[in-house]
């Protein structure tokens, strides 16, 4: 919305958010909205306020409350270190509120801040003089205008604190959340060092403090988030993500700050030792165990009466739907039983899907979801919808960047509906290395359990430009992976953007349709992440396929489950030991 006039009255509201917005009454524009060629910038005067920075319709920093921001990045690593800081470097932050702050720690020799819009730091300097008191007047301070990813991989092991003062990971400052960027930031300290970047507000925000939990979490040896509110960031709770070089830094953090902080020799308004400043522990679980989604995986035998049409699946996805409170998204992709096809639909919801797949008797049910999936409501809506006794059941954590034990822990095999016991007793897959899963002589295609089969595929820490592209990700579904797997396509490949709003699921989706069977996927953009489930009659080579999917979208690691489709004949115990979980490397 930017500027509006109410009445005789100038306001301001914020564009971050789509849906929900916050404003002021301004008394003068000091700086009208600018191109900088990075970014818009404007600087307003408010009564309440004083002067406040906005880049990109985002509120930066007002003169009334900007301290608490930038007391708390600059002091809390500074403070936590267990030596005094010599060099810090401060990425962004071109209006110097970080950099006059850190410079009040007598200990520290060197300030290198490397922006990459000058506008920013020549307007903030010109109209809000106040915020970079002192700083170009102290020799200690060294200003670089350009780019931080590519300043700091000159910096190898020189820094003992990294302040990342970035605006949000859209626009200019997105390559600094990428994997690669956290890489150079690690390198660039020195042993015991810290770096912190502001993560968002863990309300409105709720997916960019564990996105970037994960991120640092690969490159550094501890996270710790460090939690705060102020005016000038709406909604609550904002978060800082630390990162340290050395394990049990953070440990210290809170003894070191009281220790250090009274003999530093000046005074903070807003930071004090005193406040731990963790996050409320709601927020600290979540950071911990987010994962993209969770799927149910559901074999049924259909009624010999009666076989669903095509009407009667389209209802039970769209109930489905409803029944685990997620929005469809554009048309169902279906298939007829023309050639041995079998039957398909699939529905996406929010970038992931619903999808039923018939061969004779069996309904194969796949229910996956990027927000918490009511489990049990899923599997009993499915079996009363089909009158079907019972269903198999697999239970896979999508995306849960834990490691391969956890995943496997967090799997689950059981059956549901009649005979059982709510969710019964259930088992886990078989943990083995991807060398014995991608080896000729590998049972589980000779077991002849395996009719059909299932090939879900979490590959982590991909190509940003890959996968947000859904042109790329429709040459990989569409030509790529038929070829590797020999697999013959039916129809056209699907790869559609529904531009969702949340962050975490960001990205394009994909529908292949295969002769006996399917290549659904998604893409999370944010997350750097893809989960892809591939369903056959035919086997093809695991091994290429799955290590060519992650050389496609330059994916670092990968979380494999196989699952052997169609045996609801069988007994539960020997479908969980044909179920397989397997950990690949990426080149
Ligand atoms: N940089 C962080 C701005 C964050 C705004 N984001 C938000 N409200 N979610 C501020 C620069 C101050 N030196």
């Amino acid at each position: 919305m930017g500027l509006v006039k109410k009445g005789k009255d100038l306001w301001f509201f914020e564009d971050l958010y789509s849906d929900t917005t916050y404003g002021f009454k301004v008394s003068k524009v000091i700086v009208p909205e600018t191109d900088t060629g990075f970014q818009k910038l404007m600087i307003l005067e408010t009564d309440r306020f004083g002067r406040v920075l906005i880049l990109d319709g985002i509120v930066q920093l007002t003169e009334e409350d900007e301290g608490i921001y930038h007391e708390w990045i600059a002091h809390w690593p500074l403070f936590a270190l267990q030596k005094p800081a010599r060099h810090v470097l401060i990425i962004g932050g071109g209006d110097c509120g970080v950099a006059r702050e850190v410079l009040r720690h007598q200990s520290v020799q060197k300030v290198t801040m490397v922006e990459i819009d000058r506008m920013v730091c020549d307007l903030t300097r010109r109209h809000m003089p106040a915020v970079c008191a002192g700083v170009y007047e102290d020799p200690r301070f060294k200003l670089i205008v350009g780019d931080g990813a590519e300043v700091i991989r000159r910096m190898k092991g020189k820094c003992d604190v990294i302040v990342i003062d970035s605006t949000d990971p859209i626009g200019p400052a997105q390559s600094l959340f990428s994997t690669d960027f956290y890489q150079s930031v690690y390198d660039a300290l020195t042993d015991g060092g810290i770096t912190i970047h502001q993560t968002g507000a863990l309300i409105l925000q709720p997916f960019e403090a564990p996105g970037s939990w994960r991120q640092i979490e690969r490159s550094f040896d501890d996270v710790r988030v460090v939690q705060f509110a102020n005016i000038s960031y709406m909604g609550g709770p904002f978060s800082l993500t630390a990162g340290s070089k050395g394990k049990g830094v953070f440990k210290n953090a809170e003894r070191n700050a009281l220790k250090a902080y009274p003999k530093a020799g000046f005074k903070t308004s807003w930071y004090s030792p005193c406040i731990p400043a963790h996050p409320y522990p709601e927020f600290q679980k979540r950071l911990e165990t987010d994962k993209y989604g969770e799927e149910i995986v559901m074999d049924i035998e259909l009624p010999s009466r009666s076989l669903p049409d095509a009407k009667k699946v389209g209802r039970w996805a769209l109930q489905t739907c409803d029944a685990i409170h997620m929005l469809p998204f554009g048309e169902a992709i279906t298939a007829g039983s023309v050639r041995g096809e079998g039957e398909t639909l699939v529905q996406y919801v929010e970038t992931s899907a619903i999808s039923y797949r018939r061969y004779g008797r069996l309904a194969a049910l796949n229910c996956f979801t990027c927000a918490a999936l009511p489990m049990e409501d899923a599997i009993r809506f499915s079996i009363d919808y089909f009158k079907t006794q019972r269903a198999l059941c697999w239970y896979l954590p999508r995306g849960s960047f834990a490691d391969i034990r956890k995943a496997r822990n967090n799997t689950k095999i059981f059956a549901y509906g009649a005979g059982t016991d709510g969710l019964g007793k259930a088992y886990r897959p078989r943990l083995i290395d991807s060398a014995d899963a991608f080896a000729r002589d590998f049972p589980f295609f000779r077991s002849g359990i395996a009719p059909q089969f299932e090939l879900v595929m979490d590959i982590y820490d991909c190509d940003y430009e890959k996968i947000a592209s859904s042109a790329a990700v429709a040459e990989w579904a569409g030509g790529i992976f038929p070829k590797i797997s020999g697999l013959s396509t039916v129809g056209k490949v699907d790869a559609p953007d529904f531009g969702h709003a949340k962050k975490k699921t960001a990205g394009p989706s994909v529908v292949q349709l295969f002769k006996g069977g399917s290549n659904i996927s998604h893409y999370a953009a944010n997350w750097l992440m893809i989960v892809v489930n591939i369903v056959s009659d035919r086997k093809f080579n695991l091994g290429k396929a799955v290590r060519r999917t992650m050389g496609y979208f330059k994916g670092r690691y990968a979380i494999c489950w196989l699952l052997p489709r169609g045996n609801t004949g069988q007994p539960l115990k020997k479908v969980a030991d044909n179920t397989y979980i397997f950990f690949v490397e990426g080149k």
